[in-house]
């Protein structure tokens, strides 16, 4: 039974707000225009700042000012997130230059790469929102889809020019990005300009009732659109730097000879979960089967339309695929799948990953010519007094250099095609805007997301405070004689797992303002979710708990052995078990 059938008489009262809100939004419309033209407010109508999302922008407010305005009866200081949807995460210079100008012109004058491999702005005014839409249109970038309920960023190995695979998994990503993309006119006409062509839903007597066989304006996600995100990561072996088990849907190349024979497909992973809520939780994605490459964009498809028609649309904190996997079973999900597919799918393959970390520095492509991977701190690309000049730098080799730009799932850009002969003048810009700083394997290896002061839900620093603890924990690196070594660490200002915290050796999760959760165990390559070791504690408590096992790891472990598998094999922290357990102690 598919959604529009299995919704058709539920009452309204049963399902989420939210279910109503997309159905009759008029396929993502809403009141928006309306809203963007009233000038008395920097804000949206209450109902749109839902829509927004499906448009890849999140209304928001800065929190370091919120007390302020308050008692100033003034609004909170509305702006908005922009994120970019960039399948792959590859840019040209020119679009660079573009993207660059566009953080100046309408934004906070920084570009923040993300983990899922695209960039955000942030504190874009609501007067700016059309005309920042529609430059970085002109360079053939957009934002449909980057949030909301529906299929996001679809994220690759990073570096389409370094091999053959690469290229093809990259293209790859673009396929299936393009074939789970809306189909709504919406952001075309609310934002570019676009007329609409008369008919469709506007004429419809009832908002719920949708044509019996198909949806013209939404094929594939109907009126209804999905429960929730839905995201989609493609990995080669052995590099599992999208960290491919955190998502709803992975495809793990397979390689052999060096030809792509197919992908094992996995299912059912996140990252999200709520403090005190066993409920909720994440969860590693399990195999399913294999497909071939050109099969890739049906599975993806299939799978997208098992979660619309069986995702939780009553409880938005339940309404993850990885529930709806947990609830049906693997088995039943699957046999749904291939059901959409019209054949089984062929049995999954073996693979093996060994690192979820980027290549950073020089290394040479399949064709010679050679990449450079920069790491920038928790992907902010800014002029750091007395730092980096992160974004002058990067904007002159955009100007400069003739190869594309790269961003990666760990947060950090890649300056790729590179010619023997330009190497030294890349060399001479990275120094000259002192891009590459002596970084220990620890902080190359960290990752934060942006928490406080954009985001809504954080409960505690982590971009802006990651870094002064990394400092003090590469002290204590130091000090046991660990300094060349790398242990995955992870922060974010709240349960969701945008940094995906509960893969890293070591994660902090934002509780309350100067307190985190401290998990130990992930695996080192991604494979293994960690496990709450403390609860609720500040940083002198934290650097007391780790400074021991810091040292004790520099005495005990065994040749080659990460840390988070020592802290495993030495009994401090029980092996992590699948779906509800992780909160068993
Ligand atoms: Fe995220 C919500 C930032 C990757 C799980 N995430 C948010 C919002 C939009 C806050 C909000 O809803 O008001 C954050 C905006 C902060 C800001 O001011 O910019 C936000 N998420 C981010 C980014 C920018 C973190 C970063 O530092 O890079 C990442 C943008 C990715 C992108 O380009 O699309 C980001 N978010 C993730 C990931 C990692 C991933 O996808 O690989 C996760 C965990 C994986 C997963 O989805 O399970 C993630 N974000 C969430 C959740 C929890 C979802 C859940 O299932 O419970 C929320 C909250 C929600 O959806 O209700 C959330
Ligand atoms: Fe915000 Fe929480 Fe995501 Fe961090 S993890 S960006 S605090 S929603």
């Amino acid at each position: 039974m598919d959604i529009i059938a299995r919704l058709r008489d539920v009452p309204w009262d049963e399902l989420h707000p939210n279910e109503r809100l997309k159905v009759e939004s008029d396929y993502l419309r809403g009141t928006l225009e309306e809203g963007l033209a009233d000038r008395a407010t920097g804000a949206v109508a209450e109902a749109d700042t839902q829509l927004t999302k499906f448009h890849g922008f999140y209304q928001q407010d800065d929190r370091d000012l919120r007390e302020e305005r308050r008692h100033q009866k003034l609004e909170p200081l509305y702006s908005f997130m922009v994120r970019l949807r960039l399948p792959g995460g590859m840019v040209t210079p020119e679009q660079w230059q573009t993207l660059d100008d566009v953080a100046t012109r309408y934004a906070n004058g920084t570009l923040r790469i993300t983990t899922r491999q695209t960039f955000q702005y942030h504190g874009v005014l609501k007067e700016n929102l059309r005309a920042h839409l529609q430059t970085i249109h002109q360079a053939m970038v957009d934002t449909i889809a980057a949030c909301g309920d529906v299929n996001r960023n679809v994220i690759c190995t990073a570096n389409p020019h370094r091999s053959k695979i690469h290229r093809q998994v990259y293209e790859l990503s673009h396929q299936i990005s393009a074939r789970l993309l809306p189909r709504s006119r919406a952001y075309h006409e609310i934002f570019l300009g676009e007329e609409r062509i008369a008919g469709g839903a506007q004429e419809r007597e009832s908002e719920r009732e949708a044509p019996a066989s198909g949806d013209e304006q939404e094929p594939l996600y109907t009126r209804h659109y999905l429960p929730r995100k839905f995201k989609v990561a493609l990995a080669i072996p052995p590099e599992n730097d999208v960290d491919l088990f955190a998502h709803d849907v992975g495809f793990i190349a397979d390689v052999q000879d060096g030809e792509l024979q197919g992908f094992t497909v996995c299912i059912g992973g996140g990252m999200g979960m709520t403090h005190g809520e066993p409920a909720t939780f994440p969860r590693l994605s399990d195999p399913i089967g294999y497909c071939t490459p050109e099969a890739a964009p049906a599975v993806a498809e299939a799978i997208m339309l098992v979660q619309r028609d069986h995702g939780d649309r009553r409880d938005r904190k339940h309404a993850r695929m990885k529930y709806t996997v947990e609830d049906l079973g693997l088995d039943a999900f699957k046999a749904e799948v291939e059901q959409h597919l019209g054949e089984p799918l062929a049995p999954a393959r073996e693979y093996h990953f060994d690192s979820n970390g980027d290549r950073l520095g020089w290394y040479q492509g399949d064709d010679g010519r050679w990449h450079y991977g920069l790491f920038v701190q928790n992907g902010r690309v800014a002029d750091f007094p007395d730092g980096p000049q992160l974004r002058t730098g990067l904007r002159e080799i955009a100007e400069q250099h003739d190869g594309d730009l790269v961003l990666t799932t760990n947060q950090n850009v890649i300056i790729t095609q590179v010619d023997e002969a330009q190497r030294e003048t890349i060399e001479a810009l990275l120094d000259r805007y002192r891009m590459v700083s002596q970084t220990s394997p620890l902080r190359r290896n960290a990752m934060a997301c942006v928490a406080l002061p954009t985001c809504g839900l954080a409960m505690a620093e982590s971009e802006r405070y990651l870094p002064s603890l990394i400092d003090k924990l590469e002290a204590v690196m130091r000090e046991a004689g660990l300094a060349d070594d790398a242990i995955i660490v992870r922060m974010t200002g709240c349960p969701n797992g945008c940094a995906r915290p509960y893969l890293a050796e070591i994660g902090f999760v934002g509780k309350a303002p100067g307190h985190y959760n401290l998990y130990l165990g992930g695996g080192f390559s991604g494979q293994r979710l960690n496990k709450l070791y403390r609860e609720n504690i500040n940083e002198a408590t934290i650097l007391a708990e780790l400074t021991p096992l810091i040292r004790r790891y520099a005495a005990e472990r065994e040749a080659g052995e990460p840390f988070g598998d020592f802290v495993i094999r030495i009994g401090v922290i029980g092996e992590t078990k699948a779906g509800r357990e992780f909160h068993a102690q």
